[in-house]
């Protein structure tokens, strides 16, 4: 089996690319150009002679086509994507041209060069926006009501996945995944952030961290935990699934967590401040996965779990 990638530099796209090695694929990715090319493989160097990987990028179309002709693909994870929903604000262009017109972009290649292969989109929870179910989830069938340039360009993404799925008779796929982290994680998201600053205060390196909005609530897993679920995904009928944990935590919960862990009061360091709040803020999320483990998906790592791993390995 040949499997496509792209984003495989990411936090997601480089646990799957090592769980799909671990079930014998062979795995294509795209890298895109980095000034410092040195760092820009970071996730991935322990795996690297291992992959295929050439230059790529969603906004070039002709180098999706090149890479994906190469790789003759039996499944495609577009996984691809400016990733960061307070960015998404200063950058709302670049979010829609790389989100939505480069879903688009692959959709389009993937029908022409591929249209036997398999397509797994990384739609998001962020889509959902203000929408929350009289039962306090969100689900395949809550309406999307997104408050975010991000969210909106990932919601074009979805519903073009499902058109062609429709016009064209084609294997294409949402997985619609709520928070999910790691050791990998990016420094900028919240988990990331504030487990890096507590190890910080605690080695006498850093005083206080500077947050924003505390009290939003969030259903966070685990990356590993959640690029199982896409494997599961492409493998069944084409659909959309929802992929969470069906707990929310607010972010002072995590706060809490990791600075106990740690044998600190996180109230004695953490402060809030506006730049680091969101023009609309997206204030609950709550996933019911009930369709995915109907299939026998579940995740293994708890909540604490995830965060103590990620305190350990910083
Ligand atoms: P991530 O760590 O930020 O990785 C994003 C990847 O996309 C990186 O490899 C990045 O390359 C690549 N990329 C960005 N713009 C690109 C472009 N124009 N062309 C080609 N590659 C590009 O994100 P992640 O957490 O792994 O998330 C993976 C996907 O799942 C994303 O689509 C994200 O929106 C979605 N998602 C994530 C979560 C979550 O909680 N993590 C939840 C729901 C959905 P560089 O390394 O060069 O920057
Ligand atoms: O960690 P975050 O930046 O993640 P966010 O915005 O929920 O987005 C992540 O999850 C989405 C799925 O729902 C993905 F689609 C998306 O790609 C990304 O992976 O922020 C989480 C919460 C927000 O309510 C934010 O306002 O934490 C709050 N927060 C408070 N202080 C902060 C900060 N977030 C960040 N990044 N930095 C802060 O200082």
């Amino acid at each position: 089996m040949r499997a496509f990638i792209t984003g495989i530099t990411g936090q997601d796209g480089s646990y799957l690319a090592e769980y799909l090695l671990g079930l014998g694929y062979d795995v294509y990715g795209i890298v895109r150009r980095h000034s410092v090319a040195e760092d820009q493989q970071d996730r991935i160097e322990h795996i690297k002679n291992h992959l295929q990987v050439s230059y790529g990028d969603l906004s070039d179309q002709s180098s999706l086509e090149r890479a994906i002709v190469k790789a003759q693909p039996d499944e495609i994870y577009n996984l691809a994507a400016q990733s960061h929903v307070r960015v998404s604000f200063d950058i709302p262009q670049y979010t829609a041209q790389t989100n939505a017109i480069g879903v688009l972009n692959m959709l389009d290649t993937y029908k022409r060069v591929a249209p036997g292969a398999k397509f797994y989109q990384a739609s998001s929870s962020e889509m959902f926006g203000l929408s929350v179910d009289e039962d306090g989830y969100q689900r395949e069938t809550t309406s999307m009501n997104p408050v975010s340039p991000y969210g909106c360009a990932k919601v074009f993404g979805y519903n073009m996945v499902r058109h062609y799925r429709r016009a064209y008779k084609l294997h294409a796929c949402n997985g619609i995944l709520f928070n999910h982290e790691s050791p990998r994680r990016g420094s900028n998201f919240v988990t990331k952030k504030v487990v890096n600053a507590a190890c910080r205060i605690k080695a006498g390196k850093q005083k206080e961290l500077v947050l924003g909005n505390i009290d939003s609530h969030r259903d966070w897993g685990h990356s590993k935990d959640y690029v199982r679920a896409m494997h599961m995904i492409i493998n069944e009928p084409p659909d959309d699934f929802v992929v969470s944990t069906m707990q929310t935590h607010t972010i002072r919960d995590m706060c809490d967590i990791v600075f106990t862990y740690l044998g600190m009061d996180y109230r004695d360091y953490v402060t809030q401040d506006k730049r680091y709040m969101r023009p609309e803020e997206l204030p609950y999320l709550r996933g019911d996965s009930t369709k995915i483990r109907t299939l026998g998906w579940e995740p293994e790592y708890t909540f604490k779990e995830m965060l103590h791993e990620m305190i350990e390995h910083d």
